[in-house]
C-alpha cells in the first residue's frame, strides 16, 4: 500500500522559501567562518585612540581643563594581538603606561604613538597618564583596556 502526497502551489512556495532560507543561512555561515579573525594570528587588530581635552570656565572665572583618552575604554579578546595607535591631538605630551601590563609609551601632539602587544591576561587595565593625574593637574587622564 502506498501513500500519495499531493503538493499544492502554496506548499510548493513554502518549500521553495524554506530551501532559499537554508541556502542563505548556509552561505552566511560559510562566509562568516572564512573571514579572518583579526588579532589572533600575526596580524594585529588596530585600535585607534586620540588625546582629547575638555575645558570650561567656572562661575568664579576659574578655568578648568582636563585631558582624556578617547575612546575612554577599549576592548580586546584574551590572546588577541593588538596594535594600539594613539594620536596626540590635545596636549603637548602625554607619557602613559598600562597598569599591570608591561606597556608604556609617550604621545606627542601631532604624532601617532603605536604600541603592539598580545592581550594574554584577562582583566580591566587602566591606561594612565601620570602627568595629568588629577583635576589640579589636568586629569585624571585614565582610560581602560578590557580584556576578556
Ligand atoms: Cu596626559
Amino acid at each position: 500500500m502506498s501513500k500519495v502526497f499531493v503538493v499544492g502551489k502554496k506548499q510548493l512556495r513554502l518549500i521553495g522559501m524554506a530551501a532559499l532560507l537554508i541556502v542563505l543561512v548556509y552561505s552566511f555561515w560559510v562566509w562568516n567562518s572564512a573571514a579572518p579573525t583579526a588579532g589572533t594570528s600575526d596580524n594585529p587588530r588596530v585600535i585607534h585612540m586620540v588625546t582629547a581635552e575638555h575645558a570650561t570656565t567656572l562661575k568664579n572665572g576659574q578655568e578648568l581643563e582636563i585631558y582624556r583618552w578617547d575612546p575612554g575604554t577599549v576592548f580586546a579578546k584574551k590572546g588577541e594581538l593588538i596594535e594600539l595607535r594613539i594620536l596626540g591631538v590635545n596636549g603637548e605630551r602625554h607619557p602613559f603606561f598600562i597598569e599591570g601590563l608591561d606597556i608604556e609609551g609617550e604621545v606627542l601632539k601631532g604624532k601617532e604613538t603605536v604600541v603592539t602587544f598580545r592581550a594574554n591576561q584577562e582583566g580591566i587595565f587602566r591606561i594612565i597618564c601620570p602627568t595629568h593625574s588629577d583635576p589640579s593637574h589636568g586629569g585624571p587622564m585614565v582610560g581602560y583596556l578590557v580584556v576578556d
